[in-house]
């Protein structure tokens, strides 16, 4: 009987430290007669692996391996090894099981991070690994992390409070985040002034440096308040895979630190007199933050302040004062100046002498009963203040009442007024040189008015005199109508006068011609006894040149004494009544 057999020996394992690792296989036959061959496999060797940017796929190439007698493998299979662990994975789709006849193959899918990789050519079940290759890094996912910028504000402007109040610590703060993961942030602070970029403990650098925030999602830096000035800020971080803010997408922020105070003073009017409408000015400014507002104040010299019209928000710095509103005398005016920080500061006092007045005039005498014109002028300061318009109310003083007692000054109430100019018509019936005084509001003046008297109308009583204990004279001469009331009777009392001239509201006047005045009492035939029964007014004169006397009566009685006469422009009577007790 014929028998075969195969014996298989397995070859003994070489382990070569390195790159090279072969195993021997034998293959023995026979039947009562023995063969044997033996070889070497080789492993592939210059395995490298590549890939780029954005792509997830590693190229992997080797030079192939063959057996010691000629004959190629007849296979291979990649392993990837993460670097960070030593995690293996079978690589381009391809085991043991499954080799490739290639000298190459692309590993797909492959997560971020770096590798390297082995590759194993099988012949039959001998197998022989190459050694490794170069690292590759993958990285997939190419987008830096998003940032977040939470303290400074783009644009703020911060005192010592708001900057101590921006983050949990004092300093920089923010957010950031990525699919990948966040790995670092760094921050740069530019120093407006200096140029320089922080460096850590100083402006010390002159190109941009960025110092590490600590956090990652949350991230800040501890960064006490920089002195007074404007600041940049950029922030750029990089995520696991190494992805990292390109220059131009930093995060960013330009920031302003204000602890100054602003200035600011009055720049007009200066100290002097002022009047009318008064522009006041000041020079406020700040260099940190700006000038937020100016806000000017007035008060009575050494007083309490208030505020001159609403804070003025821009320049130039301005209020306008019109000073008509307030009596004349010493004011004080200053500004508070406020920073867009509202940092503040108050200037010193300016003080002024207010000087506000109606010049009040008139063009010469002026005639009684005869309506005429008062020019009035609104002076400041001592010219005329044209800003002073439109109509005003008006008060006038000075002038008396007619003799008649019953003529008053005819004012107007009110005026209107162009250019700081206005007139006003005024009615006077007192003959006399008296001052004309006209107000309104905080504004006043006065001038001296002559009034004559009007056309000779008739005849008055005057110079008058009386005798009698508890006589009295309910009159002013001189007065074409009087009454004289409790006079001694029974020769107990007397009344001496004369006739004088008079215009229609009682001012004394002179005869045009000379006048024959007679003296008369009633009811006839009377009880008192008259000295004369005429008198005579010579042309031009403006009384009798002589007196008469009226003595009393007997008894208790009532009783006219009428003087009449005609010519020399006189048209009334003169009537006095006398009462005796
Ligand atoms: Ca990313
Ligand atoms: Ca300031």
């Amino acid at each position: 009987m014929t028998r075969r057999r195969h014996l298989v020996l397995l070859g003994i394992l070489a382990v070569l430290a390195g790159a090279t690792a072969a195993l021997a296989y034998w293959t023995a036959a026979g039947s009562g007669a023995t063969a044997a061959s033996t070889g070497t496999l080789g492993a592939p060797s210059d395995a490298s692996a590549s890939t780029t940017a954005g792509s997830s796929t590693v190229q992997l190439a080797w030079t192939g391996a063959a057996l010691s007698t000629g004959q190629p493998a007849t296979g291979y299979y990649a392993t990837r090894i993460r670097n960070s662990d030593g995690t293996t994975a079978a690589a381009c789709g391809t085991s043991p099981a499954a080799p490739t006849g290639s000298t190459g193959c692309a590993d797909q899918n492959v997560p971020d991070g770096t590798y390297h990789y082995v590759v194993t050519a099988v012949y039959h079940t001998w197998t022989a690994s190459s050694g490794s290759s170069n690292d590759v890094t993958v990285v997939g996912e190419t987008t830096a992390p998003a940032i977040a910028l939470a303290f400074p504000h783009d644009g703020a402007t911060y005192d010592a409070a708001g900057w101590n109040g921006g983050c949990p610590t004092t300093g920089l703060c923010g957010t950031a985040s990525d699919p990948s993961g966040v790995a670092a942030v760094e921050l740069s602070v530019r120093q407006g002034s200096s140029g320089l970029y922080w460096g850590g403990s100083s402006f010390n650098q002159a190109s941009e440096t960025f110092v590490p925030a600590s956090g990652t999602t949350s991230w800040a830096l501890a960064f006490a308040r920089p002195p007074d000035g404007s600041y940049a800020v950029h922030v750029r971080a990089s995520d696991t895979p190494g992805n990292i803010t390109p220059s131009g997408s930093y995060a960013s922020a330009t920031f302003t630190v204000d602890t100054a105070p602003p200035t600011g003073s009055i720049t007009a009017p200066s100290a002097g007199t002022v009047g009318g409408t008064v522009t006041v000015t000041s020079d406020s400014t700040d260099a940190g933050s700006g000038v937020a507002a100016a806000q000017f104040q007035l008060a009575p010299h050494g007083g309490a302040f208030s505020n001159l019209g609403p804070a003025d928000p821009t320049s130039p710095y301005q209020a306008s004062w019109d000073t008509t509103t307030v009596a004349n005398g010493q004011y004080d005016l200053r500004v508070t100046t406020t920073d867009k920080v509202g940092n503040s500061a108050t200037s010193t006092v300016v003080t002024v002498t207010v000087d506000n007045s109606f010049q009040v005039s008139v063009s010469g005498p002026q005639a009684a009963g005869t309506a005429f014109g008062v020019t009035i002028t609104a002076r400041a300061a001592g010219v005329t203040n044209t800003a002073y318009s439109g109509t005003r109310s008006l008060s006038f003083s000075g002038p008396g009442t007619a003799p008649d007692g019953t003529h008053t000054p005819i004012y107007p109430s009110s005026a209107t007024f162009t250019n700081g100019v206005g007139t006003a018509t005024v009615t006077l019936f007192k003959a006399e040189s008296a001052v004309l005084a006209a107000a309104s509001g905080n504004l006043s003046g006065s001038t001296t008015v002559t009034v004559n008297a009007g056309t000779s109308k008739g005849l008055s009583f005057t110079s008058q005199s009386l005798t009698g204990a508890g006589a009295s004279e309910l009159c002013n001469a001189p007065s074409t109508s009087c009454t004289i009331t409790g006079m001694p009777k029974n020769g107990g009392g007397t009344w001496t006068a004369k006739v004088g001239m008079v215009d229609t509201w009682g001012n004394p006047t002179t005869a045009s011609s000379a006048v024959t005045v007679t003296l008369t009492r009633s009811p006839s035939p009377g009880k008192g006894a008259l000295s004369v029964s005429s008198v005579t007014i010579a042309s031009g004169a403006a009384a009798s040149s002589s007196s008469f006397t009226y003595t009393s009566g007997n008894g208790a009685y009532i009783e006219d004494v009428t003087a009449s006469g005609s010519g020399g422009g006189v048209t009334n009577n003169a009537v006095t009544s006398v009462t005796t007790v």
